[in-house]
């Protein structure tokens, strides 16, 4: 098995149960930097950003295409080209709701940002899941981890914001009930989030 070491930032914490998942399938090394007072050594990292993905001591960068490639060496795509279609939609419209989110903690900022943009998502989201177990295909896929991920980070802002939509919230729960996440959630080291 190649040699994986996954760089990222403490604020990227969307990553984490993410990359918990993968490392303990893939034996991911995982590097954690804190950005508080910029990334250190910025030339080093292609754009100068993190997180960046190392295979056998060559460099990848970008998240989602990151996420994409874990999650396909750790059996978390979607099982046919038409399933990764529907997981790619599913988590193209969490990231373009979590990208433009103000991180900044600002209450106000965060509240406007909800009323404005989180109805149609949480909304949407909560129409695609139906009463499934799963986003798609009746397996669970990376979507329904990266739901789970970013939602845990959106509720430390604003707790509640998706108490009004009881499927996205039970898939939480069958996130965090799966063997990997579990048992990672037990010896975890505390943190904000
Ligand atoms: N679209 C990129 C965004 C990467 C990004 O903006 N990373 C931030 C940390 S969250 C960074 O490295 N900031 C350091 C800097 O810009 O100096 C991805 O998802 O990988």
């Amino acid at each position: 098995m190649p040699n994986y070491q996954l760089t990222y930032s403490i604020s990227e914490e969307e990553l984490r149960l993410f990359v918990t998942y993968c490392y303990t399938i893939l034996n991911l090394k995982t590097i954690k930097l804190n950005l508080v007072t910029g990334l250190p050594h910025k030339d080093k990292y292609p754009f100068g950003k993190v997180p960046v993905l190392e295979i056998d001591g060559t460099v990848y960068y970008q998240s989602l295409a990151i996420g994409r490639y874990l999650a396909k060496k750790a059996g978390l795509t979607g099982k046919t080209d038409l399933d990764d279609l529907r997981v790619d939609a599913i988590l193209d419209t969490i990231d373009d709701f979590v990208s433009l989110f103000p991180w900044s903690g600002d209450e106000k900022e965060t509240k406007a940002y909800i009323e404005k943009c989180g109805v149609s998502v949480l909304s949407g989201l909560e129409k695609e899941l139906g009463e499934n177990k799963w986003f798609v295909g009746g397996y669970v896929t990376w979507a329904d981890l990266y739901w789970d991920i970013c939602s845990d980070g959106i509720e430390h802002y604003q707790p509640g914001f998706a108490k009004d939509y009881p499927n996205l919230l039970s898939l939480k729960k069958r996130v965090k009930e799966l063997p990997e996440i579990a048992a990672w959630i037990k010896r975890r080291p505390q943190s904000q989030y």
